[in-house]
């Protein structure tokens, strides 16, 4: 016990004495080429290139607080504009865990595009990086967006590459849960978020993309690591029988719908199963207890798979159709929008992300449970760029079922998004029409719509919110357009006590079974 204490001071003196070094080195002064790339996991796919290399000292800090905070670096060449430079393992991405960095860099002039999801500011700057000397670069971002209430969360990740670079990432794009939902088995990201010191940004919870025979479903939170043999998972016959079994897992969970609509037909529980035109149910085992259904996928709703563009596109106005008619149907299953990255950076955590209903803002205090239960209560709403709050009368949130009390309901609807992100229009839908449209003007305020809207009717309507862009995002993000939509508020106006769908489900099928047996 005795050495221990002298030889920790040693080592804290060390470490003091070098970060200190680093402090006192004016911007290009000459640094020896002292980096180990053993412990720098970017710094071999930059030497590996072969070219001149400076070093770039750089720290991103919460502007009011001065927290240094997790986030992501783009790199662009100023010259040639096409050739893309390659400063780490994510290629022109520098991602960081700790808001601070030293990091090796080919010799050049860049743009530098700082984000942190969504939510933040974007800063951009022009750095030049000479051969053997140090750059320095401090990068003050904002909360853009006012989003408390609300918990941020992706609840399609596969992130198919370190897991410990999988927390990095996430927390780098500004999640505050971390949805863990790789095929067929259960990944738990907490020991790194720990390790990470990320704990104050962001919490996980484990889950599963299980494919079966009639598609691919997300579950989460789970337990029960039952799910790696293909032929077991196929053994399953039915959507009843899987969500039977999935179910056994103890606790509550969600069981989500994946791409509905998937290119190959069994992976995507709509195909051949649900009318595309008219959304009646055309499968005898339809299973409609699922809890929520993506309407946004950004891998298979791109409009072009060459191509890539985020936002929307004629799939997701027919991920939109299938649930409007399900909706219609009086089947309350939740939409959510994921990402289902698979890779970074070619895919992005959280662009889009859903923001749930949440009694804490603070990640650390998150409780999977309570998401559970939000998300149950469908008190969630989706979002690529913009932030959509929607609640009725005096404060019934997003989800809510409510009686209408012989009157007119106020819808009130407010729409944020940072200075980045384009809002064009807001549209009301009602029952699955259009209520309202409203063009909104260019602008970079935080509040870019913000209306009471009093709507009545003589059946029971659900209302829900629609908020899109033509426009692009600003660069780097040009090949992105907003879409944003929040779950239904449902308004029971004949005061019977309950909603009442406008086309009660009866699915008008015949069980096959019963059917051979001559039944009429
Ligand atoms: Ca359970
Ligand atoms: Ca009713
Ligand atoms: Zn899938
Ligand atoms: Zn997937």
């Amino acid at each position: 016990m005795k050495r221990v204490l002298p030889n920790l001071l040693l080592r804290v003196v060390f470490v003091a004495v070098l970060a200190l070094c680093w402090i006192l080195l004016p911007d290009g002064e000459v640094v020896s080429s002292s980096a180990n790339p053993a412990l720098d996991p970017d710094e071999r796919f930059v030497l590996e290139s072969g070219q001149a290399t400076g070093r770039l000292s750089f720290e991103i800090l919460e502007d009011k607080t001065g927290v240094h905070l997790p986030g992501r670096l783009f790199f662009a060449h100023k010259e040639p504009r096409d050739q893309v430079p390659i400063v780490g393992r994510f290629e022109n991405f520098l991602v960081t865990a700790s808001g601070r960095e030293v990091k090796t860099v080919p010799v050049g002039q860049y743009d530098v595009y700082i984000t942190r999801g969504t939510e933040y500011t974007l800063d951009h700057q022009e750095i030049s990086i000479k051969e053997g000397r140090l750059t320095h670069l401090t990068s003050t971002l904002s909360p853009a967006i006012d989003t408390s209430g609300f918990i941020s969360a992706d609840f399609h990740l596969h992130l198919q590459f370190a897991m410990r670079d999988g927390a990095i990432v996430s927390a780098a794009e500004g999640l505050d849960f971390l949805t863990a939902t790789d095929h067929n088995i259960l990944k738990d990201y907490s020991p790194y978020i720990s390790e990470l010191g990320l704990k104050r940004f962001m919490t996980s919870v484990v889950g599963s993309e299980i494919d079966t025979a009639f598609g691919h479903f997300n579950s989460f939170p789970l337990t029960d690591d039952r799910w790696q043999e293909r032929g077991y998972r196929h053994s399953i016959r039915t959507p009843r029988e899987f969500l039977r079994i999935v179910k056994e897992d103890p606790g509550d969970e969600i069981v989500q719908i994946n791409h509905p609509r998937f290119k190959n037909p069994k992976g995507g529980y709509f195909n051949l199963r649900l009318n595309r035109e008219t959304s009646q149910i055309e499968y005898p085992f339809f299973e409609t207890a699922f809890d929520q259904m993506e309407v946004y996928n950004a891998i298979t709703d791109r409009e072009d798979m060459e191509i890539p563009t985020y936002g929307p596109s004629s799939q997701v106005d027919q991920n939109l159709k299938d649930w409007f008619g399900l909706l219609n149907q009086g089947i309350a299953i939740a939409g959510v929008a994921n990402t289902d990255a698979h890779r970074y950076p070619g895919e992005l955590p959280g662009y889009p992300r859903n923001y749930v209903l949440s009694d804490t803002d603070k990640p650390w205090e998150v409780d999977p449970n309570q998401v559970v239960d939000a998300l149950k209560k469908k008190a969630v709403t989706a979002s690529l760029g913009p932030f959509i709050r929607f609640s009725a009368n005096d404060g019934k949130p997003v989800g809510s079922t409510l009686s209408s009390e012989g009157d007119s309901v106020t819808l009130h609807v407010n729409v944020q998004a940072a200075p980045w992100i384009p809002v064009d229009r807001v549209q009301i839908i009602a029952n699955g029409e259009v209520l309202h449209t409203f063009p909104v003007d260019a602008s970079s305020e935080r509040v870019r719509f913000r209306q009471a809207i009093r709507v009545q009717s003589g059946q029971d309507t659900w209302y829900l919110v629609l908020v899109t862009s033509e426009r692009p995002w600003k660069p780097p993000f040009t090949e992105f357009r907003s879409l944003a939509f929040t779950n239904p508020i449902w308004v029971d106006y004949d005061e019977n006590g309950y909603f009442d769908p406008i086309q009660p489900g009866d699915p008008g099928w015949v069980d096959p079974e019963e059917d051979q047996q001559g039944g009429s």
